[in-house]
């Protein structure tokens, strides 16, 4: 008897847990849609302001840093105690050619007075004309991809490389 009362109490036991594993999977298909939600409205936040951060990690990556007190057009500047630099990754339209103010203008406004940190390209440091090679970080932006992102500059690969410019778009 007492063992039959058990089983009545345990199909008992066990239907409830049923209906609670139920509930909870509805409301486990429900959450992760309000989470993309919240996650999607952040991220169009985001995009609306003028430049996307540049996560952490790479902020973190650069080799040196220092005051860019000349921009020479839309893929080279010339920064205090490092020398001459070559945006690595991306050409810029050539004086005379359509784009070349644009990208110029952008640049200057980005770096020209400021403190830029540089990511100094491991595999080859400089270019054929010693101009050093690297990405440019400004205000934790990756400014070579944001050449690329605003059309002022197109992908320019030249093997090898630290930086593939591909995954930049
Ligand atoms: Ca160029
Ligand atoms: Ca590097």
């Amino acid at each position: 008897m007492a063992s039959k009362k058990d089983n009545n109490i345990l199909a008992a036991l066990i239907g409830v847990c049923c209906l609670g594993i139920l509930i909870l999977v509805i409301i486990g298909s429900l959450l992760p849609d309000s989470t993309d939600t919240e996650e999607n409205i952040t991220f169009n936040v985001d995009e609306n302001e003028t430049t996307p951060p540049a996560n952490n990690s790479e902020q973190n990556t650069y080799e040196t840093s220092g005051y860019c007190y000349h921009v020479v057009d839309g893929d080279t500047i010339d920064v205090e105690g490092v020398g001459r630099i070559r945006l690595v990754g991306v050409n810029t339209p050539e004086r005379g050619q359509p784009g070349y103010q644009e990208a110029k203008d952008f640049v200057e406004e980005m770096c020209l007075g400021k403190t830029v940190y540089l990511d100094i390209d491991d595999a080859e440091n400089y270019d054929k004309y010693g101009r050093v090679l690297a990405v440019v970080y400004v205000d934790g932006m990756n400014l070579n991809r944001e050449l690329l992102r605003r059309g002022y500059a197109e992908i320019m690969y030249i093997p090898p490389s630290e930086f593939d410019p591909y995954t930049w778009i």
